[in-house]
């Protein structure tokens, strides 16, 4: 029996289908964006396992020759997006951005197969070395010094575009005098006061010009480009998706893959590591040029239970963290921590509460017996949309929804949670 919300949800999903792939929101996302599909396969497998298939199966039919798959993919160009292919240059087909996104497909095809049935393992098989070349790319292209940390060259490849984690990396940024003019469309259909600011707008695009003026390179960018920072939630998610990726490599009794994965799950946790902060008590992003750390705790440092990493200890200052944020906030899980400067309750990833975030970050505490905050994340992520709809995301202290409205992974996780 569904009722109006789960309705409502499966409405969403249908119509932000555009053939074999959804977009995010109409208007202000109008492609297919990487971790969105990976969340929206989730939602259509409550429905339509085999729509859920496709969703993932349809990313890669962007990916790389080297593996990477992209955090866009421009099926057909639509103005209403900004950039779009002609600015990110890559020269594939179809045209695709030049970096990528959280990882989350093979965790979710290791549930899909888990939860389903022979045809579910079918399309897993066929689709695992696909994730196994990505997964090689990430720890490959990602970290070339082999020392378990994945890096990201732009904070659009976090997911987290606009979190404050990125601002020790994003001023060092030097816009050059050629960068020309452009027009933002974001702001067209969003309040430019929830939005990046245009001084970052033009640093995201200084990587982006040096993205395409090295043929995106991906070794000139790591070492060159201007920006290069470790971020806990790519790191936690490509994690977990190691693990997932071991288990389908068990179930499929592929013994070099399990040694290939064996190799990058021992140099996982030494990554997380990296990234812990005596001074946050904490795992925080981390500039990988300069060492220096961000100060405070985020929805991503939750998600070291989802990667399973840190000690014991660690693991308990993360949880006294948790206890304090969820304290002060009535919806949970804020994108920066309230208790630090810089929380903005309405600007992007500034501390807003995203589903997809809390979808992740509950797993990791239920696996880790922590049923009390898994379900307190749970709740206030049913709740919000209860209260304000579909939204892109939420206010921490309010629930109001912001940012573009019937979003597709905000209806697929709700699905997720209820069914
Ligand atoms: C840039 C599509 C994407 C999400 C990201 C979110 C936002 C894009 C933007 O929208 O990023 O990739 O233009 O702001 O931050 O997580 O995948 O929903």
């Amino acid at each position: 029996m569904t009722n109006d919300l789960e309705n409502r949800a499966i409405a969403i999903l249908k119509a932000n289908d555009r053939g074999g792939y959804t977009v995010p929101t109409a208007g202000l996302y109008p492609y297919q964006w990487n971790w969105d599909s990976a969340f929206a396969a989730l939602g259509f497998a409550t429905f339509d396992r085999d729509r859920a298939w496709r969703e993932i199966e349809t990313l890669f039919d962007g990916q790389w020759e080297d593996g990477m798959v992209p955090h866009i993919i421009f099926r057909k160009n639509d103005p209403g997006y900004f950039p779009g292919p002609d600015i990110w240059g890559s020269r594939t087909e179809p045209p695709t951005s030049g970096h990528s996104q959280p990882p989350v497909v093979a965790s979710v095809a290791r549930w899909l197969v888990e939860t389903g049935g022979r045809e579910d393992e079918r399309r897993a098989h066929e689709m695992f070395p696909k994730l196994m070349a990505w997964h090689e790319w990430w720890h490959c292209y990602r970290d070339p010094d082999e020392t378990g940390l994945v890096g990201i060259v732009h904070p659009w490849e976090s997911g987290r575009d606009n979190c404050p984690d990125w601002d020790i990396g994003m001023n060092n940024i030097v816009v050059p005098d050629d960068l020309g003019t452009y027009h933002r469309r974001d702001t067209d259909w969003v309040d430019p006061s929830e939005r990046p600011t245009q001084e970052t707008y033009d640093r995201y695009l200084t990587i982006v010009k040096f993205g395409r003026e090295c043929g995106w390179d991906h070794d000139i960018v790591v070492r060159e480009g201007p920006f290069f920072m470790a971020d806990p939630c790519v790191q936690f998610v490509l994690m977990r998706a190691d693990r997932d990726l071991m288990a389908l490599a068990e179930r499929f009794d592929d013994a070099r893959a399990r040694g290939r994965i064996a190799d990058w799950v021992a140099r996982d946790e030494a990554g997380a590591q990296a990234m812990w902060s005596d001074e946050a008590c904490g795992f925080v992003a981390t500039d990988l040029r300069t060492g220096s750390k961000s100060p405070a705790i985020t929805n991503a440092s939750m998600l070291a239970f989802y990667g399973g990493a840190g000690t014991e200890e660690q693991r308990a200052e993360m949880v006294r963290h948790a206890r304090e944020i969820l304290d002060g906030c009535r919806y949970v899980f804020p994108s920066w921590d309230p208790r630090h400067e810089g929380f903005e309750q309405r600007r992007y990833w500034r501390g807003p509460v995203w589903s997809v975030m809390n979808w992740m970050m509950a797993a990791g505490f239920e696996r880790h017996g922590l049923a009390d905050l898994a379900m307190r994340v749970r709740r206030d992520t049913l709740a919000m949309v209860r209260q304000s709809g579909f939204f892109e995301y939420f206010d921490p202290l309010t629930g109001e929804g912001l940012g573009g409205p019937n979003f597709t992974w905000t209806a697929a996780i709700h699905l997720a949670l209820v069914s």
